[in-house]
């Protein structure tokens, strides 16, 4: 899908181990994208974000909300750059993962999507749906902070509210890996063909 018009920005978002990672390597393959991550732990930032996920150490609500999108805001140059190369993006995770999780824990929506407002938008978010039951006995559930099935539900309903208002491309992830392939590469040839890929937007602004 290279071709003289930019980059694709394409997000995964979802529930944990609902299958992003897994989708995004292989999407990003496919694409001969570029592949990203939030929180992308190699930064300094994402250092000490990955020790909060972690419990090695203990940072308030707003704090760590506000670490999380600088995390984004750092690799906001490198974003647009690429696309405007003509290089695809593959996102596992993004600004609405900050507003799920961070809203989940009772800071105010609006105050949430602000840290965020400006960042690229993305063409596609695609969201791999699945309830927390069927999802909690993948891989290693549980090692992590927010991974408790509770607080999951939670940070779901935030998710299916956001799909409506921002038009997430919903797909069932209790399916096996090659069909949620599959119909996440129908999605994008679908917008790939018929969407008019212009300027790079502006995430809530
Ligand atoms: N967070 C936040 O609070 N604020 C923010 O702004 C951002 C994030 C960006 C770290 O996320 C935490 O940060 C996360 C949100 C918060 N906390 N939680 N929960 P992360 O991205 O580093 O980790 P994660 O997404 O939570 O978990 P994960 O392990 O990376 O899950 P995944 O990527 O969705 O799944 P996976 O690695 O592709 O697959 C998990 C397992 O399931 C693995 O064994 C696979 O082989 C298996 N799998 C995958 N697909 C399938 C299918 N279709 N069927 C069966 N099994 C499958
Ligand atoms: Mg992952």
């Amino acid at each position: 899908m290279k071709n003289n018009r930019r980059g694709l920005f394409i997000v995964l978002e979802g529930l944990d181990k609902c299958g992003k990672s897994t989708q995004t390597e292989l999407l990003s393959e496919a694409l001969e994208a570029k592949k990203m991550q939030f929180p992308d732990r190699s930064t300094s930032m994402g250092l000490i974000i990955s020790d909060y996920l972690k419990g090695k150490r203990d940072i308030n609500d707003q704090v760590i909300h506000l670490l999380f999108s600088a995390n984004r805001w750092e690799a906001k140059n490198t974003i647009i750059e690429t696309l405007n190369k003509g290089i695809n993006i593959v996102c596992d995770r993004y600004a609405y993962s900050g507003v799920a999780f961070s809203s989940a824990k009772g800071l105010p929506i609006q105050w949430c999507k602000q840290c965020d407002s400006g960042l690229p938008k993305p063409d596609l978010v695609i969201y791999l749906r699945a309830p927390i039951k069927q999802l909690k006995d993948r891989g290693d559930f549980g090692a992590e902070r927010y991974e408790k099935q509770e607080f999951q539900q939670q940070v779901q309903e935030v998710f299916d509210k956001m799909a409506q208002e921002e038009q997430f491309n919903i797909i069932n992830a209790i399916q096996t890996k090659e069909e949620i392939f599959s119909q996440i590469m129908e999605l994008t040839n679908d917008y790939s063909q018929n969407a008019l890929i212009n300027t790079i937007e502006q995430l809530w602004s």
